[in-house]
């Protein structure tokens, strides 16, 4: 398979400055016919070469004239036309069949909608075209279709014109002045109603704003459009950037490869982040329609207005803009708990992918299928990185550094390396080892030592950090890594407030003066780098400071590290007291101080994963059976406390302030520790908690609680759930997930009936990451020692493989992680991915993640 590499990066010999599209709408035959104005692009002979996935030209046109046969030739699946001019007018034609488009790439149906998905390489499956990013063209788009089936028509850009047509056919014009690239193209066909409202921007431009969904999901659509105005709003009043177009259009669909896609004037949705009322979605579903809604729409700066030169620079818009959505989403609510659960995440998903066979840097090298690298690194480590740079600079600076970046590629393909130029140049400071960071591939592990000399009553500080190997980069050189830290005084719980270090050698030192006392060390507060700290603080220090450390991360990484060495103790055999952990637990529960939010954050027990990510061979039963041990210890020992929390936080009345948000939170921790707990009633407590809840918060997590049993409880209450949601695909969503996700000792057994179950298809990608992306990521489950959960995993991806290729391989990497599991464990994970691999006519992208992850 062809390797794509960074280094040979070219630029495109053909410019296609316009391109006007007609399609003829249908889901069995649609017609195409796109008449593109190419101009060759500095001297060179080559011929224009057009790509094409799935497309057979049915007509080849040179400024008005039909090409004979021998006139134009096919290479792969690409079209290539030798051309004499400067500047040519070139037409195809081809024929589409949405309906059959199982990969949901280029034009596809859903749930009765027409609608296309092009990002990274889909526009090729729907028209030839020189399809990479840095080709930007005004396009003129014109649809036509049946009225009936499909009265509405859209497409990017501003709507100019419609019309009727005989027979039941209509049409509808659209134009985007502003140059794209076609993997930002759109169109939309269907029955659909619309949220309309409308935004003033800040120089005084209306603007209509469009929610189109299914008629019966209108009421559902609230929260996207309050997100979509308080987006709009922010990125004036944060990044001085104004909406470009007459009107934003939104659409949710049910079948869709991943969260939603930018396209310029046409964002389309998974209908999961659009979609939310209390009664089906949780405050995390809310949150996560907040969060995508913006993430989207801050696309249109950073994304579209300034897009990527070429694949590669993928974390220029990607990381650029999670850390936009991230930064609005804290100031929408708590900034603590988003710092908190967006660092929970980044550990969760990246630093396992930074450890594993498929590591790679924020800007990779070589790809063989660019869909396969829409990951957690490009993303959130890459988010990260921009986080890293607004921390050396300042708000203003940074601010002074967006705004260059933007003036300076404003209609331009451009490169991280631009990006840091302009932090550079607006921000003024110099990032030359920073740069390191979109190189280097691996996390960071940073050793501190805090010694203290009574004599001259100085601390010293010796930092030392390693870059782990990863694939490709067996030597690293030290990274530039800002770490805030504080200097506490055990006395009075004080400190002297926060500094900067920048630690930039492998070992650094730094000393501080006028400590009489030895004080107390809290570094990477905020996780102002995204590394791994290790350090010598006893238990009793992480207690001190899990009380009185003033950052709220810090005090929560505090709680965390206590509890972890506790579980990493205990896993290895030591007999870990654990009585530091259950006070340090009453005391923040009991805090008059904190917010119900961060109370919930803070006395959570880490993962089983992460747990599992502190040893070098991770054993999955005894890490489950090691903190479910404590769970029910901390639940015993607290009971009455639990009792108090579980009542206190009963609301009247369903609200999404932040105080009600966090009261639930609280409230389902109270109830997961007090069924913990062991006591009688347990399954009484969260049946009726499960049965009474007004909110799906409440709802779902009391039938989490239930499946993890085996009470008679759980059996009812999944049955209810069953039948309330089993028409509302989205919601039936997580009947499967709390089945996968569930602490059960038939899990493994549970998930293969579920596979069979007449609700479970392949052919919605929702559906299958509740079940198999769920039960992936239920480390216990996953890894049952018979090898069943990784043979069921293995199952889906052969049969997902031939329908839709993209979604098949995001199940690819939990089996790559075999080093970490042990001899037996990682013999069976490794025969999984060789059979993966013996299949006939793989695709590319599961052949490259099961490959890279046999290495
Ligand atoms: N840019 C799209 C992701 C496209 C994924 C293609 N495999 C959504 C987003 O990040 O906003
Ligand atoms: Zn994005």
């Amino acid at each position: 398979p062809l390797i794509v590499r960074r280094q040979d990066y070219r630029p495109p010999d053909w410019l296609v400055p316009e391109i006007t599209l007609d399609f003829s709408l249908d889901p069995v035959c649609t017609q195409v016919r796109s008449i593109l104005t190419v101009r060759r692009n500095g001297e060179h002979d080559r011929p224009l070469k057009l790509d094409g996935d799935d497309l057979t030209p049915l007509e080849v046109k040179v400024d008005g004239q039909a090409l004979t046969a021998d006139q134009w030739s096919m290479e792969g699946g690409a079209l290539i036309v030798p051309l004499s001019g400067a500047a040519h007018q070139v037409e195809t034609l081809v024929e589409l069949a949405p309906e059959n488009n199982s990969k949901l790439m280029g034009l596809y149906a859903s749930g009765g909608l027409l609608c296309t998905q092009c990002e990274a390489e889909g526009f090729r499956r729907i028209t030839f075209f020189p399809d990479r990013p840095d080709v930007l063209s005004r396009y003129s788009v014109r649809l036509e279709a049946d009225r009936a089936r499909y009265p509405i028509l859209l497409a990017n850009g501003d709507p100019i014109e419609q019309g009727s047509l005989p027979e039941g056919r209509h049409w509808a014009l659209w134009t985007d002045p502003f140059p794209k690239p076609c993997y930002l193209f759109a169109l939309v066909a269907g029955d659909l109603a619309c949220n309309a409202d409308s935004f003033v921007t800040m120089s005084g431009r209306t603007v209509k704003l469009g929610i189109w969904v299914k008629e019966a999901d209108l009421p559902k659509t609230a929260h996207a459009m309050q997100a979509l105005k308080n987006s709009m709003a922010w990125d004036e009043r944060v990044y001085g950037r104004e909406y470009d177009l007459d009107v934003f259009n939104i659409v949710a669909v049910a079948d869709f490869n991943f969260g939603a896609m930018e396209n310029k004037g046409l964002n389309i949705f998974n209908s999961r982040y659009i979609l939310a009322d209390p009664d089906t979605a949780t405050d995390i579903d809310y949150d996560g329609v907040e969060g995508v809604v913006a993430h989207e729409y801050f696309h249109n700066w950073s994304g579209n207005r300034v897009t990527c030169r070429d694949w590669f620079q993928l974390s220029l818009k990607e990381g650029f803009t999670v850390f936009r959505d991230q930064d609005f989403s804290a100031d929408m609510g708590s900034a603590a708990v988003k710092r908190i659960e967006d660092v929970r995440v980044l550990r969760a998903a990246q630093f396992q992918e930074d450890s594993g066979p498929l590591a790679h840097p924020v800007r990779p090298e070589s790809y063989m299928e660019i869909s396969n690298f829409y990951t957690a690194t490009i993303y959130n480590k890459g988010a990260e990185l921009i986080r890293m740079m607004a921390l050396m600079l300042g708000r203003d600076r940074f601010r002074a550094g967006a705004d260059l970046y933007f003036e300076r590629h404003d209609g331009q393909a451009a490169t991280c390396e631009d990006f840091v130029r302009a932090m550079e140049e607006g921000g003024g400071i110099e990032l030359a080892q920073f740069r390191r960071w979109y190189e280097q591939a691996g996390t960071p592990r940073v050793r501190a030592l805090l010694t203290h000399d009574a004599a001259s009553q100085t601390a010293e500080l010796v930092l030392e950090q390693t870059v782990p190997p990863t694939p490709g980069q067996p030597d690293k050189q030290p990274m530039a890594i800002p770490l805030r830290i504080s200097l506490f005084d055990r006395e009075s719980g004080t400190s002297r407030g926060d500094e900067l270090l920048m630690l930039t050698e492998a070992r650094q030192s730094f000393l501080f003066s006028k400590f009489a006392a030895p004080p107390l060390l809290s570094i990477n507060r905020g996780f102002s780098a995204p590394v791994v700290i290790e350090t010598d603080r006893t238990q009793a220090d992480l207690a001190f400071l899990s009380a009185h450390d003033d950052d709220p991360f810090a005090r929560y990484e505090a709680m965390q590290q206590l509890m972890v060495n506790v579980l990493v103790g205990r896993v290895g055999g030591q007999a870990v007291d654990d009585a530091a952990v259950v006070a340090a637990i009453r005391n923040t529960a009991t805090d008059p101080s904190l917010d119900d939010a961060f109370i919930a954050e803070a006395i959570r027990l880490p993962s089983e994963a992460y747990i599992g990510d502190q040893l070098t061979e991770v054993d999955p039963d005894a890490i489950h059976a090691a903190r479910e041990s404590l769970q029910h210890r901390i639940g015993a020992e607290l009971e009455p406390l639990w009792r108090d929390i579980h009542a206190r936080t009963q609301a009247n009345s369903f609200s999404l302030s932040a105080a009600a948000k966090g009261a639930r939170k609280l409230r389902n921790t109270a109830l997961l520790y007090l069924c913990a707990s062991g006591i009688e009633e347990g399954a009484i407590v969260a049946f009726s908690q499960f049965s009474a809840a007004d909110n799906m918060t409440e709802r779902q997590a009391a039938l989490a609680i239930l499946a993890n049993g085996s009470s008679a409880e759980r059996e009812a209450a999944l049955d209810i759930f069953y039948n309330r949601y089993r028409d509302d695909a989205l919601t039936l969503d997580k009947w499967f997930q709390t089945q996968a996700f569930a602490f059960h000792p038939d899990t493994v057994d549970l998930v293969e009936e579920l596979g069979r179950h007449p609700d479970f298809t392949l052919s919605n990608p929702n559906r299958i990451r509740s079940l198999y992306g769920a039960f992936a990521g239920n480390q216990w489950a996953f890894h049952h020692r018979s090898g069943k959960g990784y043979r069921l995993v293995a199952d889906c991806i052969i049969a997902l493989d031939k329908i839709n290729p993209q979604t098949a391989a995001r199940l690819v990497p939990p089996l790559g992680r075999w080093r970490r599991f042990g001899e037996a464990r990682a013999g069976l994970m490794r025969a999984e991915l060789q059979r993966i691999l013996a299949q006939p006519g793989l695709s590319r992208d599961v052949t490259e993640q099961a490959s890279k992850s046999l290495d």
